[in-house]
């Protein structure tokens, strides 16, 4: 089996745990001492890993400042990913003006609590800095700007990041191409470019696409199928897909879901859960709740069940920090962590899914 030990802060609770047993071992009776690891939590990281996978939590900047929850993001999950830091608006607010102001404070918090981290996003039709959306562009002079965004933030972030969501939320439902302005502009050679041009700057990071509603079968995920298809007989240089999982308990589970990871990851592509939440409608009981936790429970078990399932990261672990009530008022209730960071079922159905699936 894989050790769960893994950096200073794994080995100082194993070390902690290895005195308590000697310490017990003088003086508990034997039913005690024949079970040394029961004081050591053991994380949905520690469990995942366990099959190879990683479990995360994206954050948001000023999360940061909130220790307790930036304290047990740390401690409970392996990977992060930022929730804006890392996006256009923020990277390069001016033309050829580059901040990693907020990108950075994320890979730094990220490298001090030994996480793995994700980079999100290079291409978006969202939180574009306005000289961006509201400039008029030729084709040429927008792959010149689009070039020189991808190469430097892929190049700053060369040995921090394992992966890149290069473009994210690139399809409409029914499987067309959003009309965003690279889109528009240039056509759909930018997809094809952004990869290429962001292996250039890092040859060794992992490169996806990201979107929503992708998770079940349908238009939208066979036009990614499609595309992915494509892309890798051209020779474009593409590593996985990222399925969000932004999900709904009133829009019901998603179609096929492991069937669906299972045939991108047929392509010769890596999968990853890469924004994981379940609303619902307020209030929640514990009918809703229970749901809930098998949603959970659902999805980390079709991620496990496919080997090319690289790992699940949620959008936000707890209820006091997640996008949704401000998004679509009346909802929320979406994490495995109550506003007072207490496990809610879902977090002990996703501890269940994990202890159970075979290695
Ligand atoms: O979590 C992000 C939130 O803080 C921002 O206000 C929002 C702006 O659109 O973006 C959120 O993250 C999105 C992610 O980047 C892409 N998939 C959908 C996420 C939720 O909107």
């Amino acid at each position: 089996m894989r050790t769960l030990a893994r950096g200073p802060r794994r080995t100082a609770a194993v070390l902690t745990a290895s005195a308590a047993l000697l310490v017990g071992l003088a003086s508990a009776p034997a039913a005690e001492a024949a079970s040394p690891h029961r004081h050591r939590p053991v994380t949905l990281d520690d469990l995942a890993r366990q099959h190879g996978r990683y479990f995360g939590s994206a954050v948001d900047n000023p999360e940061l400042a909130d220790t307790a929850y930036a304290d047990l993001l740390g401690a409970e999950f392996g990977q992060t990913t930022p929730g804006n830091g890392m996006k256009w608006d923020a990277t390069e607010p001016q033309r050829g003006v580059f901040d990693f102001t907020s990108g950075d404070e994320i890979a730094d918090y990220a490298k001090a609590k030994g996480l793995k981290l994700r980079g999100h996003t290079l291409l978006w039709h969202s939180q574009l800095p306005s000289w961006l959306s509201s400039g008029s562009w030729t084709a040429e002079e927008l792959r010149a700007v689009l070039k020189t965004h991808i190469t430097q933030v892929v190049k700053h972030y060369r040995g921090k990041v394992f992966a890149w969501d290069v473009a994210n939320e690139i399809m409409n439902e029914d499987g067309t191409y959003r009309e965003n302005i690279f889109y528009k502009t240039i056509g759909p050679s930018y997809i094809a470019d952004a990869l290429r041009w962001a292996h250039a700057a890092d040859p060794k990071v992992k490169l996806y696409l990201n979107d929503y509603n992708v998770e079940g079968t349908g238009a939208k995920s066979d036009a990614y199928y499609t595309l992915i298809k494509q892309l890798k007989a051209d020779g474009v240089p593409i590593d996985g897909f990222g399925m969000q999982a932004h999900l709904a308990l009133q829009y019901g589970f998603p179609y096929q879901l492991q069937q669906n990871i299972q045939r991108f990851a047929d392509l010769g592509v890596d999968v990853a859960i890469t924004e994981l939440d379940i609303r619902m409608v307020l209030p929640s009981d514990a009918t809703t709740l229970a749901r809930q936790a098998d949603w959970y429970s659902q999805v980390t078990s079709a991620c496990l069940a496919v080997r090319r399932c690289v790992g699940i990261t949620l959008w936000g672990y707890s209820d006091g920090h997640s996008w949704i009530p401000s998004t679509f008022p009346g909802e929320g209730a979406a994490l495995p962590w109550d506003e007072n960071l207490r496990h809610k079922p879902a977090y002990d159905a996703i501890h269940a899914a994990l202890t159970a699936a075979r290695s």
